[in-house]
């Protein structure tokens, strides 16, 4: 157990710095060994600190050489260093103080501040890196222009970058020296620097002013022919944004550099994004078209900060769904706009409700704007960036597009250039639309999912449909007694005919005909439909219009019948999601048939040309054995896999033509493109595919051709992995060899390799994850790899995480202990998994907690790790 317990921080403390820092001039000297930095920074007393005020900077892990203030070095008694601060005595109203530090990017194995990764220099600054360069004022309100030199082996460092502008570069004697500036004042997270002998890939853009901006993709060199798709992307998503919020991009350049060793997707740090590789690197051989989709909503969400998060942040770190959920809302209807606006909604209700309600019903709930925490970094969370982006969708569907429209045009001209807080958001849509959202702010306010429970009466002689809607929250650590939220219902009415009836509702007030939604504000509210000639079936949360979850009892006539003829994409998927979950369940209890009648919607729906692909394929696709589990009162993960296995079978046994037919239809033979048509016909392609191979030998031979006559690596690693989860163990030992084989050289691809092997119920025993643990390719220091091998065992192979001796639970609690001395942010986000004990069957739970127990005993937790396994046993 640690000595100190660590502090938890709390949001009603927030107060101003006593100093602001106006200017932030810093020079790297990059050595062999260790770096030298020199920051001069221009302090300025904030107008409501006492004069003679000490100035408190943060420091992590540095060495202090030297310090002088407005000229003068300071001695001993001038200033005190703490542990993880620095505190500095006399400074006058405006001074100048000059810091010298040491510090040792090669052995920075957390990956936050400076460290190396390959060959190259890079930083991660948020959320409290910057801290680990030099002594200073890191957080986010305090906004500095920053000017950046760097110094370093000519030879070794062709490439020197750091935000804004390059206005200086030389090589001098065998060093490379260059100068950044960035006139665009920014707080230090958003602080960047690269350095590496890397090529790059170039373009222009010309943004709606005519400004013309250059676009530049820096990789390493192996890398170069990786580039284009997110050059395309980007190019894409500064149109959009241009179009669809009016923003336009504010310096004459634009980077972005791919780094191996990356904590997370990638980081939108002000002209200099740098990028996990595994989220901009892709080419037709390497990379699936899921990865594609993956590389374009990534590009598009780090530009997008450029002005939701950089040109306005946040005030502090509570504040962080300020800037990521309306980040993660417009990536979202990026994507939407660029391929199916519906699957994109089914995508990401997918992981809300699977990823997202679990957090929210777990240990680790918080608000989106929490109180309090220990450890930022563990608040980069679903509820912070998906939950707070469906906060935002609920004020898009209250306001409607024109009424969002002005007051993100408000907010960007009231706040620019400041940091401010998520009501600061609120207000600017509140004042652009003259409403008041004094209720709808609960949602910041309040942890947990409502539950919306529905009950519904028709009366033939009146004509008249009643519903009513009642809400409630569950209490989550440290909130009872929630208040109701204001819940966007948006509905449809359907006749017998399949079309929508018209809508005539009481109170009208709450009801908004532009967008079809029904306003549900209090903890119960009964609303009449008139003129209702026939009883409707009920469509509700059209389009996930809430982040709730709902109690409503549908026939499974209804829901078939919702399946087929809903007029909103979204609620078929529900619907189709809602019957399989019913046959699972019966399958657990040990009586469940496929209907003939679900049959045949099923072959229609293959059949079906008139459909986009990619939908049919949502619609065909069973829920994942972690979204069961959400919808389970107690878990037993054992049981889930088992009566998945036996739903799936059957739809495969009794539906062989049709996957086949189906397949056959979708080959194709023009040249492989990541374009949304191509991609959508590949998902069902190879949705059938994986179907026919659990139906027939003829589909597993099949598979396997696909797999050796695959010019591209979607449908390379869809032959292998329906291949693998065939059970078919002569052929899938086969291919994974070639795989490796084939692919040994690329590590991006190697992870993948270890991934569908870590994650496949028929080979991610505990004794075989041990093996790839020890595997040549695999290598404790990169997050992909940990993510690869231990991500995908714990998070998808549940049936070998929840093995009955808790093995499962040890290899994880493990790979934790290890990583917390070296990583501590990837060592925390390892161990979700095991925060979940709680709502599993006893035996294992215990088993679970057991492991947390141990963790908890270890005497030099991180407060990373230390955070989440104490709140996980309370
Ligand atoms: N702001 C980035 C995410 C990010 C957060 C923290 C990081 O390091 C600890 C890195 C990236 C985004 O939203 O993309
Ligand atoms: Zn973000």
């Amino acid at each position: 157990m640690r000595d100190a317990q660590p502090k938890a921080i709390y949001l009603k403390d927030y107060q101003q710095p006593d100093y602001w820092i106006e200017r932030t001039e810093l020079t790297f000297e990059l050595q062999d060994e260790y770096t030298l930095v020199t920051a001069q920074l221009d302090c300025v007393r904030n107008e409501q600190a006492q004069p003679g005020a000490a100035l408190l900077l943060a420091g992590q892990d540095l060495e202090l050489l030297s310090l002088v203030l407005d000229g003068q070095p300071l001695t001993a008694g001038q200033y005190e260093t703490g542990e993880e601060s620095l505190t500095v005595h006399g400074l006058q109203e405006r001074s100048q103080l000059e810091i010298q530090t040491r510090i040792y990017p090669a052995k920075n194995t957390a990956l936050e501040g400076l460290y190396r990764s390959g060959g190259m220099y890079c930083t991660q600054c948020e959320a409290e890196g910057f801290r680990r360069i030099t002594y200073y004022l890191d957080r986010p309100d305090v906004m500095s222009v920053f000017t950046t030199h760097i110094i370093a082996d000519a030879a070794q460092f062709p490439v020197l970058l750091s935000n804004g502008n390059l206005v200086a570069d030389c090589v001098d004697d065998g060093l490379h020296k260059v100068t950044w500036h960035d006139p665009h004042k920014k707080p230090a997270y958003l602080f960047a620097l690269v350095a590496g002998d890397l090529r790059v890939k170039e373009d222009r853009f010309t943004t709606m002013n005519g400004r013309d901006v250059a676009l530049k993709i820096f990789v390493e060199p192996q890398n170069i022919d990786k580039t284009d798709y997110a050059l395309d992307a980007l190019k894409r998503s500064m149109r959009w944004d241009e179009e669809t919020y009016g923003r336009e991009y504010d310096l004459d350049i634009f980077m972005i550099v791919a780094v191996d060793d990356f904590n997370m997707g990638a980081m939108e740090n002000k002209g200099l994004n740098i990028f996990n590789s595994s989220c901009v690197l892709a080419n037709p051989a390497t990379a699936t078209d899921a990865a594609y989709q993956r590389i374009e909503a990534i590009v598009a969400h780090e530009y997008f900060h450029n002005w939701s998060g950089n040109r306005v942040t946040c005030r502090d770190w509570f504040q962080l769904s300020l800037k990521e959920g309306f980040t993660v809302f417009r990536d979202a209807c990026f994507s939407a706009d660029m391929n199916s606006a519906t699957v994109k909604r089914i995508e990401d209700a997918n992981i809300m409700r699977t990823v997202q309600f679990a957090e929210d019903g777990g240990p680790m709930a918080h608000p989106v704007q929490p109180d309090s925490f220990i450890e930022i970094s563990n608040f980069y969370t679903v509820t912070i960036y998906e939950k707070g982006s469906e906060v935002v969708g609920m004020l898009h569907k209250i306001l409607g597009k024109d009424g969002f429209r002005k007051g993100s045009d408000l907010y960007f001209e009231r706040h620019d250039g400041q940091a401010v807080t998520i009501y600061d958001f609120v207000q600017a849509m509140e004042d652009a639309n003259h409403v008041d959202l004094t209720l709808f702010k609960r949602w910041y306010k309040q942890a947990g999912t409502p539950v919306v429970t529905v009950n519904s009466e028709y009366d033939a002689d009146a004509q008249q449909l009643r519903l009513t809607l009642s809400q409630r929250c569950p209490d989550t650590p440290g909130q009872s007694n929630k208040l109701a939220q204001w819940i966007p219902v948006q509905l449809g009415l359907i006749g017998a005919d399949g079309q929508d009836l018209a809508i005539d509702v009481e109170p009208a007030a709450a009801w908004t005909e532009s967008s079809q939604v029904l306003h549900l504000t209090e903890a119960e509210q009964t609303f009449v439909f008139n003129g209702i000639s026939e009883q409707p079936r009920l469509s509700l949360f059209r389009d996930f219009s809430a982040p709730v979850k709902v109690e409503f009892e549908q026939s499974a006539d209804d829901l078939l019948f919702l399946l087929q003829h809903d007029s909103d994409g979204f609620n078929r998927w529900d619907a189709g999601q809602r019957l399989m979950l019913s046959w699972i369940s019966a399958a657990q209890q040990g009586r469940f048939e496929l209907l003939p009648q679900v049959r045949d919607v099923f072959a229609r729906l293959l059949a079906d040309e008139s459909l986009d692909p990619a939908m049919v394929s949502c619609l065909l696709t069973l829920p994942s054995e972690a979204y069961i589990a959400e919808f389970s009162a107690q878990v037993d993960p054992l049981a889930i896999h088992a009566a998945r296995k036996q739903v799936q079978q059957a739809i495969a046994a009794s539906l062989v033509k049709e996957f086949s037919a189906c397949y056959q239809r979708l080959q194709s033979t023009a040249a492989y493109a990541p374009v949304p048509a191509q991609m959508s016909a590949r998902s069902l392609k190879n949705l059938a595919l994986a179907y026919w191979v659990k139906g027939s030998a003829d589909g597993l031979a099949q598979a396997v051709s696909q797999y050796r006559s695959a010019d591209n690596m979607t449908d390379q690693m869809a032959a292998l992995v329906a291949v693998v989860n065939s059970g078919a163990s002569a052929q899938a030992e086969q291919l994974l060899g070639d795989f490796y084989q084939q692919w040994s050289q690329d590590a991006l691809v190697v992870n993948q390799w270890l991934s569908v092997q870590a994650g496949s119920a028929e080979l991610g025993r505990v004794e075989f994850i041990q093996q790839l643990l020890a595997h040549p390719a695999f290598d404790w220091r990169n997050p992909n790899k940990v993510r690869s091998v231990l991500g995908a065992f714990a998070n998808q192979a549940l049936c070998h995480f929840h093995r009955e001796d808790g093995a499962g639970y040890r290899l994880l609690a493990d790979a934790v202990l290890r990583l917390n001395d070296s990583n501590p942010q990837i060592a925390a986000r390892l161990l979700t998994p095991l925060t979940k004990w709680r709502r599993l069957v006893p035996e294992l739970s215990e088993l679970m907690k057991a492991e947390l127990q141990r963790i908890m005993q270890h005497d030099a937790l991180s407060k990373d790790v230390y955070e989440v396994v104490s709140k996980s046993l309370i």
